[in-house]
């Protein structure tokens, strides 16, 4: 129906894609070519308000200027050198972001899946040289319904059939407790030989899940009691997403092992990092981890850009207070399907419901129409995240959008 609207020219392109590229994705069939700030563009010219920001991967805003400075400028000098030689960057990159979030070591990686492979590393690591654990004895404890990526080891901790089903066998000395539970969290680490427990302090791909106030300091305090290392997934929270730099700072919390991706380059190269103070990270001897792109010239001089555009244009601020006018301004919509609306910041979702179990797609594909890009996750929750130097006219404008698009449902 809506689809008809294709042009003939982002037709070919969803074919081309269709008949070459496997099939691992189901997206929504508009095909873009340009980024600006909040915007993108279709191959048609048609502009659309992104309130994916690639997963929160682009948060500074589509092509920030700075941020595509300093990768152009650092492309033309040097861009790869492997961890075999040294490059004058990687000390300072180093140095700059540990400074920034207040941690002894980083460990560069790239994409976000291997931050959290690197960080499990670090705590099984640290359980066998600290805790005393006996060898292949340590386990991690994972919350249900996390996400943190598609290896082997990330989805042998996931609680999502689609993510897990028909890819075993799966890594062992994983365990799974229900998020938000601090009484199960507790049985869980009395075991002597956890070594952490992994978390999201929202969880993202579920559906922009927050749990109570308390939650992650009630972690904090149960990880201290029972000695085990609290490793808080940022990939998606960190870096402003939720009104403050790190989510876990809602609580003033400070995990032991921070895994942070995606908008830590600004949406324009996979740049993953995973900070700990040397207790943990200096378990870790040469040629014992390591990624042939991790902490390249390239990657250390948009990271310390994207890092510094999210202070100097105070982005966490501006998402904190444009989220409470985009949740405040869609409770006034006050729609019969749309149950729920939660977030922090500008990492929200609503909750469809609707007799159509495809009532969340073909809302989205009105959204689509009218100029406004989002994606449902696990069927009927829609996430709202748009990039964080969304001003507030250009919120009003989105919600015109959702507004008007709800006429679909009716
Ligand atoms: N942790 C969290 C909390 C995430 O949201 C990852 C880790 C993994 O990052 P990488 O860079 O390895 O994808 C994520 C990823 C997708 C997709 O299609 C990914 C995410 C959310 C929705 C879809 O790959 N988040």
């Amino acid at each position: 129906m809506l689809t008809n609207q294709l042009s003939k020219r982002s037709a070919a392109y969803l074919e081309t894609e269709s008949l070459y590229g496997a099939h691992n994705y189901h997206p929504l069939p508009v095909v873009l070519e340009r980024g600006e700030g909040v915007f993108l563009y279709d191959v048609d010219g048609k502009r659309y308000f992104d309130f994916l920001s690639g997963y929160s991967a682009v948060n500074q805003g589509h092509c920030h200027p700075k941020i595509i400075a300093a990768l152009v400028a650092q492309a033309q000098k040097l861009t790869l050198t492997s961890r075999a030689f040294h490059n004058n960057l990687l000390g300072e990159y180093s140095k700059y972001i540990t400074q920034y979030f207040g941690y002894d070591k980083v460990l560069p990686m790239n994409t976000g899946v291997e931050g959290g492979e690197t960080a499990i590393k670090l705590a099984r690591r640290w359980a066998y040289t600290k805790k005393g654990v006996a060898e292949n004895q340590a386990k991690i404890v994972f919350a249900e319904g996390n996400f943190w990526g598609r290896t082997l080891a990330a989805i042998s901790s996931s609680t999502d059939p689609s993510s897990y089903k028909g890819f075993g066998p799966y890594m062992p000395g994983f365990e799974l407790v229900p998020y938000n539970d601090l009484y199960t969290l507790e049985k869980a680490l009395q075991d002597p030989n956890v070594a952490a427990f992994m978390v999201e302090p929202i969880q993202g791909e579920a559906g922009v899940v927050l749990p109570d106030d308390g939650y992650l300091k009630g972690v904090r305090a149960l990880c201290d009691k029972y000695q085990v290392l609290f490793i808080a997934d940022e990939i998606q929270t960190g870096l402003g997403r939720t009104g403050k730099m790190l989510a876990c700072d809602h609580e003033g919390v400070r995990p032991d092992i921070l895994i942070l991706g995606k908008a830590l380059s600004g949406g324009t190269m996979p740049v993953s990092a995973v900070l700990a103070d040397d207790v943990v990270m200096m378990n870790i001897h040469p040629g014992e981890h390591g990624s042939t792109y991790g902490g390249n010239p390239l990657a250390c001089a948009v990271a310390m850009k994207s890092l510094a555009v999210l202070k100097e244009e105070s982005m966490a601020e501006n998402a904190e207070a444009m989220g409470q006018i985009l949740r405040a301004e869609l409770q006034k919509l006050q729609s019969p399907y749309i149950t729920t609306i939660r977030g922090r910041g500008l990492l929200n979702a609503i909750v469809i419901q609707h007799p159509n179990p495809d009532a969340s797609w073909d809302f989205c594909l009105a959204l689509m129409v009218n100029g406004l890009l989002a994606k449902p996750t696990h069927g009927d929750k829609i996430r709202f995240a748009p990039p964080l130097m969304i001003n507030k006219d250009q919120i009003l404008e989105a919600v015109d959008i959702i507004h008007k698009s709800l006429h679909v449902l009716a």
